[in-house]
């Protein structure tokens, strides 16, 4: 059975689409998840947004024992939660981070993510595209053969 991959949203993505169009533009969640499925294919996915921590954490707990891989926005918790890191750190599998804006351009506050170090690659603004560029890279990425192990 093919393992699903889990896209997860953090705190006030539900929102987007709605305000500050000039630093997350104009698409909304509900885009973004079509975008995702249609870049996906036949490559099921569970695509989630909450604004609770606690859930974040629950749900990398249940992608841990079922998911191929793990597309992340932990938006404002990025900054913050050592819990999210700890957990993100359990994942076995590929994981990307991804932030819609370029966060590396912005305020001091939320240039440097601590989720990062967990992350197996991390994409940052290329706006609701960096979801599709993300499914592709991860898909690649989860059905690369593990390498050869060299025997002498
Ligand atoms: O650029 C991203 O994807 C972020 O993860 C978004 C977070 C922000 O804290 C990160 O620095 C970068 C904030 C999401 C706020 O969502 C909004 C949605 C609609 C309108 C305003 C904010």
């Amino acid at each position: 059975m093919t393992k699903p991959l889990y896209v997860l949203n953090g705190p006030n993505l539900n929102r987007l689409g709605m305000r500050e169009p000039d630093i997350y533009g104009h698409t909304t969640l509900a885009e973004i998840e079509a975008l995702c499925r249609h870049a996906a294919g036949t490559q099921p996915i569970e695509f989630r947004q909450t604004n609770s921590e606690t859930q974040l954490i629950d749900w990398i707990h249940e992608a841990t024992d079922r998911a191929c891989g793990i597309i992340i926005n932990p938006a404002a918790y990025s900054f913050t939660s050592i819990a999210i890191l700890d957990a993100l750190k359990m994942f076995p599998e590929p994981i990307i981070e991804l932030h819609i804006s370029n966060i590396h351009r912005r305020e001091e506050i939320y240039q440097r993510s601590l989720m990062s170090r967990a992350a197996t690659a991390v994409i940052v603004g290329l706006g609701a595209r960096g979801y599709v560029v993300a499914v592709q890279a991860i898909i690649e990425l989860t059905q690369r053969e593990p390498a050869a192990v060299q025997t002498p």
